[in-house]
């Protein structure tokens, strides 16, 4: 890329007095990240253009990957380090007066997903350009990312973020490949020449655009694409009679109606307006995507290469949101290319693939009928047929079919099941951990195993190591690579080579010196950020995730509850100084999680100002959590906590961020916290509480009761309490939702249940931490074994057993 510094800091000064007009020493921070990071996107769209060459020559399948999220983190740092030019380019802007650091700083980091699935995709596109594999992700726009989370006055409350408001460098808008999505109108049969065919009238067309995020591999081979699309009007339309008439609203109704579509991610769809509006970015991302794979392939392969195209094309849709695309690319091969129903259909699944990431029923989309009718009305025609054909063929001389059909139909109820949709038009349907996979098959999709139980399988998530290690943790990076070689950051299976420095107490020494100078440096941000100065000398127990009650924050919480409580009774209690730090976002109408945070905050007020306790443990909460934030935080974790119930968690990826940065797990049996303890072993993590078939079974009798426990430990009776007795404050502050869910309603996330054994194995913990040689063995044990959770693996596993990729 540049040839030294020198040839890096002509390239540069050149690029910005053409681009800015003004010398360098007149630009702010912020216009000098703007013409690096462009400059970098350039060369990389050009290397774009060259990996699509050597693709298609060598005729390879291409992979789209389909997801509602992509949360990508910045990309500058990222891209250079890809590139192999960070040095070179931090050199350079040294010798100028400027820092890589700083500048990286000024780059948006956008909130274009919620969670692990969005980060998750993100990770698989790091490591599908890694391995050369020909793929693109299918995205939407948002114009505003997840909100951004402020704390006022204790309370979660939520801002727009607006993440393009100075443009975003790494993207190239792409309007020659814009598609027109239809919506609403009518759908009418006619008989001609033997045939049928469906006319589609009085239909809104909605103009989708895409911006292209070149996605660069490590070693910048490989540059694949992200398409983000936005939805535009067809043509630049103002109601100028409206706007005459001083109606300037109504006059730019129709273009706000359309911009609305990709204008947020996740709308409040608890409204009909709500709803409607999530339906049809759905649709608009799922349509705009398959229309430009049509395209594509036909101008590659021809107009009727059909039978082929499973060959050379593979679907992925990440969870239910794009499940449209079952139905669409159906649509596209009836009406479009005249296929045949048989033909088409045997494509379609032949192509597509399906991840489920959750068994939380509230997360398994449905979508009215009526509303599907209404939007997609030729859309709706098709999966009507789909629905039919499944419940014509279904085996009725199985025992128990009715009950089988009812739940794997995908009509049911006056709704329309989207998981069901994705497995009956889906070659393969994975879960994200084994333990997840397990639950899938036995359990929530048990209807579906007697006919299609080969679907089924299981793909453990992976993150790449290259952001989450080698990026976020330098000094730990050139610690590995000093003693075994650089061969890891392309083989994370090497990091295996560490082992035997687990006897080498020099090595050891110099962990635990990298580990204290990554809470030095989180201990900073915390102190400018919220003004509370922590021991980077305390041990760093660390959950960070979104807010949720089978996350079990709370279960965290009230172990700081149990240590200020005895702390208060024996200040001298011989106890290790602890900070507990959480961030994560509560979903904005999710009131349960806003109150967890509360709690957290009045926590966190109650424990810091007191100095009797003070001086032992600290609570922390860290706003507006993203990748970013993320990377700052995995560094300096002493402990991860990854303490949801049992069976809940899919997999979870926060536990494989922490362990590749040797921080120790102290976890419950679940998602991928089960692999994690199987590689790590016995001696090198925490596992504590009730396993998935424990809780299963208490839900089978119904003999779980809360209360008992509580009569049983009265330490925990007093935690209970003061969560509504004045603890915190008056009767205005009391958190009785949080205290009828777990008394009242006999704590569904058996919260109470894990409690005694979370402490007990937290203060076995505590005792490993103090004696330093043994936790930074442990601490090495688990970065050395990490590698298999990098997402290299995971994808080539995606792309052999289930797309077929070689
Ligand atoms: O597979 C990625 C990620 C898993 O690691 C988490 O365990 C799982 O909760 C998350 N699932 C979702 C789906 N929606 N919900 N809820 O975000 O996927």
């Amino acid at each position: 890329m540049f040839s030294g510094k020198e040839d890096f800091k002509e390239q540069y000064l050149a690029e910005v007095s053409e681009t800015m007009a003004k010398p360098f020493g007149e630009c702010t921070r912020r216009e000098k990240y703007e013409v690096l990071a462009k400059m970098i996107c350039s060369r990389a769209a050009k290397l774009h253009a060259e990996t699509r060459l050597r693709h298609s020559t060598l005729r390879r399948k291409e992979v789209y990957y389909f997801s509602m999220e992509f949360l990508l983190g910045r990309l500058l740092t990222n891209y250079l380090i890809n590139f192999g030019a960070e040095a070179t380019v931090r050199a350079g802007l040294k010798d100028l007066g400027e820092d890589l650091d700083e500048l990286s700083r000024m780059e948006p980091d956008p909130g274009l997903g919620n969670g692990g699935l969005g980060r998750l995709a993100a990770c698989f596109l790091d490591s599908m350009a890694f391995e050369d594999i020909a793929a693109t992700g299918m995205g939407a726009r948002y114009r505003f990312g997840l909100f951004k989370q402020k704390i006022e006055n204790g309370k979660q409350t939520e801002e727009p973020d607006p993440w393009l408001v100075n443009g975003y460098p790494w993207e190239i808008r792409n309007w020659d490949s814009a598609r027109q999505i239809r919506f609403g109108g009518r759908v009418e049969r006619t008989f001609e020449n033997g045939k049928i065919s469906f006319e589609h009238t009085a239909y809104q067309t909605v103009l989708a655009v895409p911006y292209d995020v070149p996605i660069v591999g490590y070693g910048g081979k490989t540059v694949n694409m992200l398409r983000l699309w936005q939805a535009e009007p067809p043509e630049e339309k103002i109601d100028l009679a409206a706007f005459s008439r001083g109606e300037y609203s109504e006059a730019v109704r129709e273009r706000n109606e359309i911009e609305a579509i990709t204008a947020i991610l996740y709308p409040d769809d608890t409204t009909p307006a709500g709803k409607e509006l999530r339906l049809k970015q759905e649709y608009f991302l799922t349509a705009a995507g398959i229309a430009s794979i049509i395209d594509h392939y036909k101008h590659q392969y021809g107009a009727s290469a059909w039978r082929a195209f499973p060959d050379r094309v593979a679907i992925h849709t990440n969870d239910t949101h794009p499940a449209l695309c079952v139905p669409e690319l159906m649509r596209l091969l009836l009406d479009q290319e005249n296929l045949e129903w048989d033909d088409a259909w045997d494509i379609v699944t032949k192509t597509i693939s399906f991840t489920n990431h959750t068994i939380m029923p509230e997360a398994l989309e449905k979508w009215p009928i009526g509303l599907m009718q209404q939007l997609l009305p030729r859309v709706y025609m098709i999966i009507e047929e789909i629905d039919r054909r499944y419940r014509e063929s279904f085996d009725r001389s199985l025992p128990g079919w009715q009950e089988r059909l009812s739940s794997s139909a995908v009509l049911w109820d006056g709704q329309v099941r989207m998981a069901n949709l994705s497995i009956i038009g889906s070659h393969s349907v994975n879960g994200v951990a084994a333990i997840h996979t397990d639950i899938l098959k036995n359990d929530v999709f048990k209807a579906f195993c007697h006919r299609d139980s080969q679907k089924f399988n299981n793909k453990t998530n992976g993150v790449s190591h290259r952001r989450f290690l080698l990026e976020s943790n330098p000094d730990l990076s050139e610690l590995i690579t000093s003693a075994i070689g650089s061969g890891w950051i392309s083989d994370a299976g090497q990091l295996e080579n560490l082992l035997p420095y687990g006897n080498d107490s020099a090595f050891l020494d110099e962990l635990e010196k990298i580990k204290y100078g990554n809470k030095c440096r989180l201990a900073s941000y915390i102190k400018e950020s919220s003004g509370i100065i922590i021991d980077p000398a305390s041990l760093f127990d660390v959950q960070v995730k979104r807010i949720h009650a089978y996350k079990r924050q709370l279960l965290n919480i009230f172990k700081i509850m149990h240590l200020y409580n005895r702390l208060k009774r024996d200040p001298d209690m011989d106890l290790h100084p602890h900070t507990f730090i959480f961030s994560g976002k509560a979903a904005q109408s999710y009131e349960f999680a806003k109150e967890t945070v509360r709690l957290i905050h009045a926590l966190a007020d109650k424990v810091n100002s007191d100095p009797q306790v003070s001086e032992k443990i600290k609570v922390v909460f860290l706003e507006n959590f993203g990748v970013s934030l993320g990377q700052l935080i995995y560094p300096a974790a002493d402990i991860s906590e990854q303490i949801s119930t049992a069976g809940k968690e899919a997999s979870g990826t926060g536990n494989m961020k922490f362990m590749f940065n040797g921080a120790v797990t102290l976890g419950t049996m679940d998602g991928a916290n089960v692999e994690i303890h199987e590689l790590a072993g016995d001696d090198n993590i925490f596992i504590f509480g009730l396993s998935a078939r424990e809780v299963a079974e208490y839900g089978f009798r119904g003999d779980y009761h809360s209360q008992d426990i509580c009569r049983r430990l009265p330490d925990l009776a007093q935690i209970t309490d003061q969560l509504v007795n004045g603890f915190f404050g008056g009767q205005t502050d009391a958190f009785w939702s949080i205290h009828d869910a777990l008394i009242r309603y006999n704590d569904e996330y058996f919260v109470l249940a894990d409690f005694e054994d979370y402490l007990k194995t937290f203060f076995r913990a505590g005792e490993a931490f103090e004696d330093r040689r043994k936790w930074n063995r442990m601490s090495l044990a688990n970065i050395a074994k990490a590698g298999y959770f990098t997402s290299d693996r995971t994808v080539l596993q995606y792309a052999e057993e289930i797309w077929n990729v070689k």
